[in-house]
């Protein structure tokens, strides 16, 4: 595992940002653990999470020339993103968001930011199935742009409509890289790693045996 990779996972665990437990997931699948981006919610735990994004993008090799963060997770973390490239990689790139409901009075219309052209990186928090980017990935195109891939956090490597995982569905499909900070196999290492994580280990690996793809 990468130094940026661990990093993100102790801040992960340590915010509680990732937990352990029993969820239900947008899919309805049940879940021992879940991901809730929206509990990096101080400056400096957003200037590290944008900084692994940043990281994670750069190293990628993908080429780009703007972010897209879908709401409304998405924005902060496309924010936070396109911050640390510019501070930490010296890319100072354009980057929009949209609101889920369409505003019909004053500026109008539902994308904020830089208007979506060229190859669009995506910005967003967790893929499971699938269904949140592909809505994103519609709205990239019906604006006339081209998606150059999908940046989130943690990829669950689920099952998406097929026997393939959801991200490697969506680069068959779309023919576009899924870049993820860590993925459901860089939490079962770090688990194997602490002792104390020996019960979650056991219920992440039955669920991976259950939905995931290997
Ligand atoms: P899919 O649309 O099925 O890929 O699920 C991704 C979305 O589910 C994310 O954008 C979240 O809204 C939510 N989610 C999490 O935030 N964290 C998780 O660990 C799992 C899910 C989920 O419901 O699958």
């Amino acid at each position: 595992m990468r130094d940026h990779q661990r990093d993100f996972l102790d801040l992960a665990l340590a915010r509680q940002v990732l937990r352990f437990g029993q969820f239900t997931l947008k899919s309805g699948r049940t879940s021992p653990y879940f991901f809730n981006a929206g509990l990096i919610d101080s400056g400096a735990a957003l200037h590290r999470l944008g900084q692994a994004y940043a990281t994670a993008a750069v190293e990628s090799g993908i080429a780009f020339d703007m972010l897209f963060g879908p709401a409304y997770k998405g924005i902060a973390l496309a924010s936070a993103t396109a911050i640390a490239l510019s501070t930490q990689h010296g890319r100072d790139l354009p980057f929009a968001f949209n609101r889920k409901e369409a505003k019909t009075h004053g500026e109008g219309g539902n994308l904020i930011g830089a208007p979506l052209k060229g190859r669009v990186l995506i910005v967003d928090d967790v893929i499971t199935a699938g269904t949140a980017i592909r809505e994103s990935l519609a709205l990239i195109r019906d604006q006339g742009a081209q998606a150059a891939g999908v940046l989130i956090a943690l990829d669950r490597q689920e099952r998406g409509q097929g026997n393939l995982s959801a991200a490697q569905e969506v680069t068959a499909e779309f023919g576009i890289p899924v870049i993820a900070i860590a993925r459901l196999a860089d939490l079962l290492t770090l688990a194997a790693e602490r002792p104390e994580l020996a019960a979650e280990r056991e219920r992440l690996e039955a669920y991976r045996t259950a939905y995931g793809t290997e």
